[in-house]
């Protein structure tokens, strides 16, 4: 299987969290997004459509979308589940990681980012001021999650599950961004508790083969 990730992608961390998780075996394929690899004619065509990145390709089969791309791994490599069965369990984590995968990372993605330096021509402590706009009124909805029904070391119990996947990139990149988060202690000690986990570590962007310092 390959994987076509961005070192500092936040979607691209999920997907190599997961793999981690499950010992899945795979051939880092690295999509320069600052150089628009994402949107080179061969990678849509062949790879994802969607023209972004992460996606995986295993042998005639490609899929983006990393929410879609943990589950399609939940099923062909099951153990350990990170989409939990059990209907209320599972609701709940689906329930986080849309939070985050919908509501906070879109808004802060690279091309918007972009449209409101180059098209809107916004100064860059606007720019910066959207950034942590949306990070906050996003990580405070996911603290009252955590508060009400979070419960053990990670988000939903003893075991990580898609919502840890999504969460703990989402707080990597608002650190690398310079955002406060002393307000979200909850969210915190999962990534604290994330940040100790082999899969979780081996996953970070500075251990990437395409990471460069920026
Ligand atoms: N919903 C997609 C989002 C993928 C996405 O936005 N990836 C970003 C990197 S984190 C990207 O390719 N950005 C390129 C751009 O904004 O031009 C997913 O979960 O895979």
């Amino acid at each position: 299987m390959q994987l076509y990730s961005f070192f500092n992608s936040s979607t691209s961390y999920r997907l190599r969290i997961a793999l981690a998780l499950k010992k899945v075996p795979f051939e880092y394929a690295a999509v320069n997004i600052r150089t628009a690899e994402h949107r080179a004619p061969d990678y849509v065509d062949d790879v994802n459509p969607s023209a972004l990145v992460p996606a995986v390709v295993d042998g005639d089969f490609s899929l983006g979308q990393s929410l879609a791309i943990i589950d399609w791994l939940d099923t062909r490599y099951p153990t350990p589940r990170l989409i939990p069965l059990d209907g209320e369990q599972r609701a709940r984590v689906l329930e986080l990681s849309y939070l985050v995968a919908c509501d906070i990372h879109p808004i802060n993605n690279l091309r918007i980012l972009k449209y409101l330096d180059t098209t809107l021509k916004v100064l860059p402590e606007q720019k910066s001021a959207w950034y942590r706009h949306w990070v906050k009124e996003g990580m405070e909805g996911v603290e009252r999650l955590l508060e009400k029904y979070g419960r053990g070391p990670w988000c939903f119990g003893s075991e990580p599950t898609l919502a840890d996947c999504c969460l703990v990139p989402q707080i990597a990149n608002a650190l690398r961004m310079g955002c406060e988060l002393d307000a979200y202690p909850r969210s915190m000690v999962v990534f604290r508790h994330a940040s100790e986990h082999p899969a979780f570590d081996a996953a970070q962007p500075k251990l990437q083969p395409d990471f460069v310092p920026s």
